[in-house]
């Protein structure tokens, strides 16, 4: 009865969109546990077709897997109806998709706070994705949130939403200096929006419970990242959620025996979109040579991302922190034509070496990195599949991560369609 955990190592991006894809073919459920539509996740199916995924399970693609938006998930019904038709008009089976009725919903009183809120925040702004994620888990944490059943209950939906409003409109927007929210009118589309969700909102934890009690692999897919944790993560320059290992338990009711397996995904190089410290940020040409070659924008926004060396340090305590079983390094194939490429393996902080991360987000904003330099390598290696057909030089940075993380790297990414990875062990 085997769950397996897949998660992000770094501050997003790392392409886990892709590796869900590519295990979507060998599981029978794949589930969402948290974040919501800020996420972005991209796959190439092997027709070369394109798709960006934000709430969808990137299982969406594989078509015999059942596809779960879990309990720790916020959801944006107009987001998510405009991504399964979407879906459905380029010949996707939608009708796999479930959706937990304790999850959360996001409205439209969130949207506007997340984006006043960060007008407020000034230079101090997170750099959000302006989806309303963060003030929809903090109407959840408040006990004022609206699920995804509450849809079903028109009075229920009516009275909740009632109550958040009057502390929105009669409170917090006349502070922000934003125009109150109708109700009725909310009222009115999200009871059009709950028609069309009605068939898809099960009771998803029973039936994950009796999926792996038939001995069916479910596979639990995280959005962010570890770095982006709200408790392990760079806080305050993280999502509100926990996109870990951890949370995958916590946003579907998998209990952790279940769990047999967690891959992690970090890139061969770190970016990370949005404000906050990042150690082995670039500023050079080789931060333009990651940006334009990688395509560093973001999938969801389509902002610059902040392109950096490999962190072994963030990418170690990942490790630790999530139990990691696999390690998965994407984007290698970016690194190709560098002369040098370093690898991040301790900290200078006010003078003194560490090698693990610091216990305050202080002594993280003033970490320096220590560098050790690996030489580069010139060969295409995009149609690379065994390890044999790396180039040394390539062979011996990965042997490096996987040193200096404790953890085996399975497979290498050597560009982003489904088939291209280099299978290690
Ligand atoms: P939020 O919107 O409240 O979750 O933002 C809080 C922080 O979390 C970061 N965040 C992300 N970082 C990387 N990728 C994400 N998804 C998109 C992508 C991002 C995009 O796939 O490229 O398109 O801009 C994502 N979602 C949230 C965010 O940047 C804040 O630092
Ligand atoms: P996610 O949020 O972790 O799913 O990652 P995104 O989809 O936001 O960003 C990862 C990007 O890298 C996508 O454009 C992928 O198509 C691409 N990608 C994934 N793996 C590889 C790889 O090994 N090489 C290259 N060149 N691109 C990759
Ligand atoms: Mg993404």
């Amino acid at each position: 009865m085997p769950a397996i955990v897949l998660i992000g190592a770094q501050w997003g991006d790392e392409g886990k969109g892709k590796v869900t894809d590519q295990l979507g073919e060998r599981v029978d459920y794949v589930v969402r546990f948290s974040g919501g539509n800020n996420a972005g996740h991209t796959v190439i199916t092997p027709d070369g077709q394109k798709y960006a995924l934000h709430l969808m399970p990137s299982g969406a693609l594989s078509p015999n897997a059942v596809i779960v938006i879990g309990n720790g998930v916020v959801v944006d019904p107009k987001v998510l109806l405009s991504e399964i038709d979407g879906l459905a008009e380029r010949g996707v089976d939608v009708s796999r998709l479930r959706i937990s009725g304790d999850a959360h919903l996001i409205m439209p009183h969130h949207r506007a706070l997340d984006r006043v809120v960060e007008r407020y925040l000034g230079s101090s702004r997170i750099g959000t994705t302006g989806r309303g994620i963060g003030p929809a888990y903090g109407d959840k944490v408040a006990r004022m949130g609206i699920r995804v059943q509450d849809l079903l209950d028109p009075g229920i939906l009516r009275k909740k939403l009632e109550l958040a409003l009057r502390e929105k409109n009669q409170v917090l927007f006349k502070v922000y200096n934003r125009k109150a929210i109708d109700l009725d009118a909310t009222i009115e589309e999200y009871l059009e929006y709950a028609e069309r969700l009605r068939p898809y909102i099960a009771e998803t934890r029973a039936m994950l419970w009796d999926a792996l009690d038939r001995g069916d692999t479910v596979l639990l897919e995280g959005a962010q990242a570890t770095m982006l944790d709200m408790d392990h993560g760079t806080y305050p320059f993280v999502t509100s959620s926990n996109p870990t290992a951890g949370g995958a338990c916590v946003g579907t009711g998998i209990p952790p025996t279940a769990i047999t397996k967690v891959i992690a995904v970090s890139k061969a190089y770190t970016t990370r979109v949005g404000s906050g410290p990042f150690p082995t940020e670039l500023f050079d040409d080789n931060g333009q040579h990651l940006r334009k070659v990688g395509h560093e924008y973001g999938t969801t926004t389509g902002r610059e991302r902040r392109c950096g060396w490999f962190d072994a340090v963030v990418a170690r305590y990942a490790c630790r922190l999530n139990g990691v079983t696999d390690l998965v390094i994407t984007k290698l194939d970016v690194l190709t034509g560098l002369p040098t490429v370093p690898i991040c393996v301790g900290y200078e902080i006010n003078g003194k070496r560490v090698d693990d991360m610091p216990m305050t987000q202080t002594d993280f904003h003033h970490a320096v990195p220590v560098y050790e330099e690996h030489p580069g390598w010139w060969e295409d290696i995009t149609k690379a599949r065994t390890e044999d057909d790396l180039p040394e030089n390539a062979r011996s940075y990965i042997a490096r991560i996987e040193q200096l993380c404790g953890t085996r790297v399975s497979v290498v990414g050597v560009g982003p369609g489904r088939e291209e990875n280099v299978t290690r062990h």
